[in-house]
């Protein structure tokens, strides 16, 4: 049938709507060319391992700064071999579904030879993983690392264009459909736009079960309606570290009447940005493609050839500057005796305090482990597990240890969690 040209306009116009839905305002470009290279310099700190979420984000920015691209490249490169080449086994409470799938994406998007025996390897032992969490969730109602992780990894397989056990898959919708995405009670807003991501790329790529895809658009529909339900008169969807990912499946959802609701958000990372509260790698890889109205299902489509190098300017890394003022925080650790004031230079993080309080006190000890987010606080006094952050009063803190710098007076309350 010969579609005539008013018709062809109308659907070119649809087009056209659906691909703007959550633009970027005019007037933002210097803001978001600086976040691109606080990015760029989170690349040259070597005293970590590459963290493929910063090349991802780098990759789906449309300014470049090859040069620096490809050194990281080389960087992961190094990781990426070490761990295609471990063995074929999940080390005791320790799964790398998450950083695998992060490096099968990163490998997708650097354009290198896609048939690579390290590409090959990662994606096998990618797959291993998926089966392993898919087991632990029939065994005991639960993936091995959370459900953000297996999302992330049925991301990357799909945007590798490589099939997805339906089984596996079924996992995550029957975990949305029963509200367990989540860590315990609460609703995690990061992990609902990561399972709805993965959801739609398996909805549109490959041919599954005409019921399995009837299924994903039901649990779709759900995410989209717990993610906007979630949204504040300010425009955050969940917290505004959650919001770049909702709105990256905002983007991809690609539905016409969520534009308001999108543009909010926009605005409100906009102001976000402008306030600095963006200064986590991690954080600042997430909200990338989103200020070129991009999501993770994007790194498919990187379209090699065109990438050109911008000429940013990759300038000294940022040093914190300590303050030269002194303040004082009081540190509690709840279900222990701990409770008292620590002195420390103002602009201290909650490291420093820590560190501070370990020095001073003969009965505070603490520690940490690295992540992709930073430090991770694991144990204090020898008490190991999950360690909460809240302020006084009883409000929960949005960032780690590392990035978190208390106010003078503040009362700072490290509280045993479960999972
Ligand atoms: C799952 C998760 C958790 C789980 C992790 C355990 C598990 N079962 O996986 C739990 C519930 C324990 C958790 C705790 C916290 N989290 Co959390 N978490 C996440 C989530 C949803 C996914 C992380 C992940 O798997 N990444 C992928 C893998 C490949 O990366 P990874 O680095 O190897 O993952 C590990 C670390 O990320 C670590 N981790 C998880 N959260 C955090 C937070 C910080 C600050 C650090 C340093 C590490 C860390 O646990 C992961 C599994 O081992 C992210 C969402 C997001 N948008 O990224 C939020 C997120 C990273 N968490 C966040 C926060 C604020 C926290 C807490 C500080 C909350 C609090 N006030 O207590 C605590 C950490 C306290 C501490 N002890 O240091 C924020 C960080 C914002 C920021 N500015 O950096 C995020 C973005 C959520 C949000 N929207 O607010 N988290």
């Amino acid at each position: 049938m010969a579609i005539s040209w008013p018709v062809l306009g109308i659907l070119l116009q649809a087009f056209i709507v659906q691909v703007k839905l959550c633009e970027i305002p005019e007037g933002n470009t210097r803001l978001i060319r600086s976040l691109n290279l606080n990015l760029l310099r989170a690349t040259l700190d070597v005293s970590q391992d590459a963290n493929p979420s910063i090349y991802v984000g780098l990759r789906l920015s449309e300014d470049h700064n090859l040069k620096k691209e490809d050194e990281y490249l080389q960087r992961l490169k190094t990781s990426m071999e070490a761990l295609s080449s471990s063995g074929l086994y999940i080390k005791e409470g320790e799964p790398r579904t998450g950083l695998l799938a992060l490096h099968v994406l990163a490998q997708k998007a650097s354009c290198e030879d896609t048939d690579t025996l390290v590409r090959n390897r990662l994606i096998t032992h990618l797959k291993y993983h998926l089966h392993q969490e898919k087991e632990n969730i029939a065994l005991y109602g639960k993936p091995l690392s959370s459900y953000y992780q297996y999302s992330l990894g049925i991301l990357a397989m799909c945007v590798s264009n490589k099939m997805v056990d339906r089984h596996v898959i079924h996992k995550l919708i029957a975990a949305e459909e029963r509200s367990q995405l989540g860590h315990g009670e609460s609703i995690s807003i990061d992990t609902e736009a990561m399972a709805g991501l993965a959801l739609l790329c398996v909805k549109r790529r490959i041919n599954y079960p005409r019921e399995l895809i009837g299924e994903i658009k039901q649990e779709v529909k759900n995410i989209k309606g717990k993610i906007l339900a979630s949204q504040s008169p300010e425009g955050l969807l969940g917290n505004i570290y959650s919001t770049p990912l909702a709105v990256q499946f905002l983007i991809e959802f690609g539905g016409k009447k969520d534009k308001k609701s999108c543009s909010k958000a926009i605005s409100a990372l906009l102001e976000a940005m402008k306030q600095g509260k963006f200064s986590n790698p991690m954080m600042m890889s997430q909200l990338m493609p989103v200020l070129h109205s991009k999501s993770y299902t994007d790194v498919a489509n990187v379209q090699c050839e065109e990438i050109k190098n911008n000429p940013l300017l990759i300038t000294t890394l940022h040093e914190v500057t300590i303050g030269e003022e002194l303040i004082k925080v009081r540190l509690v650790v709840e279900g222990q005796k701990f409770n008292k004031i620590i002195e420390v230079p103002s602009d201290s993080s909650l490291l420093d305090i820590l560190k501070s309080a370990q020095r001073q006190n003969s009965d505070f000890t603490f520690q940490t482990k690295d992540s992709l987010h930073g430090p991770f606080l694991t144990t204090i006094n020898k008490v190991a597990g999950y360690w909460q952050l809240l302020k006084d009063p009883d409000i929960y803190l949005l960032e780690g240890i590392a990035d978190y710098r208390p106010e003078n007076d503040e009362t700072i309350i490290l509280r045993p969690g479960t999972l």
